[in-house]
């Protein structure tokens, strides 16, 4: 199953809020206008903006308000990647030259800070204080696991939550936030809320997960970069912390590691058994995603967060 085949149902308002995403980075400036366009041209999955979309299903679905909630959070993500690319001096994404390598890192950082401001001027035309507070709130915890990656840059000593608590706050909260916000935006219950952020959540983790995963598994054409990138920059995710502590050669994986012998340890773990238990972990976030759907109305719409988590257990880029 494709992505857009399941995003079918709500094309014509994702081509909406396509235009909206559009119409928020206009500007006369020429080089910001192309900068900021170059990497929401490149293609994205726009899972956040679904996800607000689907959030807004839940309660009294407007899709004028709802796109208040669902152009920012995707400007967001965007803003993030560009100052993403700079800080890890990344020549590609989305199979595309980045913003910082086509222009340089002074243009992609006040690309990123330019659409995250918009996203601000967005977000800030819904009088609702509570959702502005959910989304700054989530921006500072993406900056603290930004910094705590960093801290954990080639540290092997680290746990499995420490992992955890890093991947929710780089990417789960986003995709929380986004079924949440979506939720609340058109009044949806309480108890309704709760259980999109959850699904959200669990999802979001399980994206993570694999996307680790096909850092590892993926080659260079399909993930748009080259593959083997995350432990060559130093971070630790958890095929590599499977294969230190729990794989069946722990030792002599340990052994490569303390030697710095970065090719041969990406092929251990292309190899040996991490990739299948770092999988089964987000089986079980996906599980968890699907729980927490239960409670809900059974509708198209469930029906459809229910694919896009099996989409992401599934997902090859
Ligand atoms: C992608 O992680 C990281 C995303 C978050 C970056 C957050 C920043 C602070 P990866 P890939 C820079 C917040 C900034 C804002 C809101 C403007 O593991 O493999 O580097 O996609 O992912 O490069
Ligand atoms: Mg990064
Ligand atoms: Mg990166
Ligand atoms: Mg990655």
């Amino acid at each position: 199953m494709k992505l857009t085949d399941i995003f079918w149902p709500f094309r014509s308002d994702m081509n909406y809020i396509e235009r909206e995403l559009d119409r928020a980075i206009d500007t006369k400036e020429p080089v910001l206008h192309k900068a900021a366009s170059h990497l929401l041209k490149a293609g994205g999955k726009r899972i956040r903006p679904v996800f607000v979309l689907l959030g807004g299903k839940f309660g009294n679905y407007d899709i004028e308000r709802l796109k208040y909630v669902a152009v920012p959070l995707e400007l967001i993500h965007a803003a993030s990647l560009v100052h993403d690319d700079v800080i890890d001096d990344a020549e590609l994404r989305r199979g595309k030259i980045t913003v910082k390598s086509k222009w340089d890192n002074r243009i992609a950082m006040y690309t990123g800070d330019y659409i995250f401001a918009r996203a601000l001027t967005l977000v800030t035309e819904l009088p609702n204080p509570q959702i502005h507070k959910i989304l700054s709130n989530t921006i500072v915890e993406v900056c603290l696991g930004e910094i705590e990656q960093i801290r954990d840059l080639n540290n092997w000593d680290q746990n499995l939550r420490r992992y955890l608590r890093r991947i929710k706050r780089k990417t789960a909260l986003l995709m929380a936030i986004s079924c949440q916000l979506g939720a609340i935006a058109t009044d949806a219950s309480k108890d309704v809320v709760r259980r999109l952020y959850a699904y959200g959540y669990n999802a979001g983790m399980a994206f993570q997960i694999t996307d680790d995963i096909l850092d590892f598994t993926g080659d260079e054409k399909k993930l748009g970069k080259p593959a083997g990138s995350d432990l060559k920059q130093g971070n630790i995710t958890l095929p590599a912390l499977y294969a230190y502590h729990k794989s069946q050669n722990a030792a002599a994986f340990r052994v490569l590691a303390e030697e710095n012998r970065t090719d041969e340890m990406i092929r251990f773990i292309r190899e040996g058994e991490c990739i299948n238990e770092a999988q089964k972990l987000a089986d079980r976030y996906l599980m968890r995603a699907a729980a927490a759907l239960d409670g809900l109305p059974d509708n198209r719409n469930k029906e459809t967060l229910l694919k896009i988590a099996h989409f992401f257990g599934e997902r090859q880029s």
